[in-house]
């Protein structure tokens, strides 16, 4: 077992169950002329936790354990799109039209892709995911379940969004769930402190945080 000195309290943890959760480290939230750039916010603040997301997972990787990248990325025709995504607000252009990186969000258009930087390695997880949160309509639980892992440690973009999703979907589901703070950013970089501040708040009433040299020192 391996204990880090998280907040708000130390997380206990045996690697052998423990994964990894990349959360849509993706060029279409990254780059310019992706959705995020279409939802009208400023890209840039996110490409800054690439290096530090890569050595989170280099620390996974050399210790052999489980590593999932998800994408939020649709169908090319749509059918997993509900309308209430597509059509919500006014952003610059929707779900599927086309971006200067192939269609916004669709998989297996450039955009959809993770950021060549972060690029998964043969043996990883990579997986589609039509929601914010990444149990819905995935077959992430089964995974998790099959590979016996009970603990999950998170980074991507954005916190309150897929990431603080993901967790609560998780937390929910029995795990015990860590984010490497520094390994995830949001367009607002208050939404980002205060979705670490609801985490860990309540005595981790949704999980842990901790940095990333926190946990590779942990795993090495
Ligand atoms: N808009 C925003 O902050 N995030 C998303 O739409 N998706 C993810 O967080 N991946």
């Amino acid at each position: 077992m391996k204990t880090i000195a998280a907040q708000p309290f130390d997380f206990t943890f045996d690697p052998a169950h423990t994964a990894l959760i990349v959360i849509d480290m993706q060029r279409d939230f990254i780059e310019p002329g992706g959705f995020g750039a279409t939802l009208g916010n400023d890209v840039s603040l996110l490409s800054a936790i690439v290096p530090t997301v890569g050595r989170l997972i280099e620390a996974f990787r050399a210790a052999g354990l489980t590593i999932v990248h998800t994408r939020e990325c649709h169908r090319p025709d749509l059918s997993d799109c509900p309308p209430a995504k597509r059509l919500r607000g006014k952003p610059s252009m929707r779900i599927g039209d086309p971006g200067t990186m192939g269609r916004i969000l669709i998989a297996g258009e450039p955009g959809a892709d993770i950021v060549p930087e972060l690029g998964p390695k043969p043996g990883e997880i990579v997986l589609d995911k039509p929601g914010k949160g990444a149990f819905y309509a995935t077959p992430l639980g089964e995974i998790l379940a099959e590979r016996k892992i009970t603990h999950l440690v998170f980074a991507g973009v954005t916190t309150e969004v897929c990431v603080q999703t993901t967790m609560r979907e998780a937390n929910d589901r029995g795990f015990e769930c860590l984010l490497a703070e520094d390994a995830t950013e949001s367009y607002f970089p208050e939404f980002k402190k205060a979705a670490i501040d609801m985490i860990r708040a309540q005595g981790a009433i949704v999980g842990w945080t901790a940095t990333v040299d926190q946990v590779a020192a942990a795993l090495r």
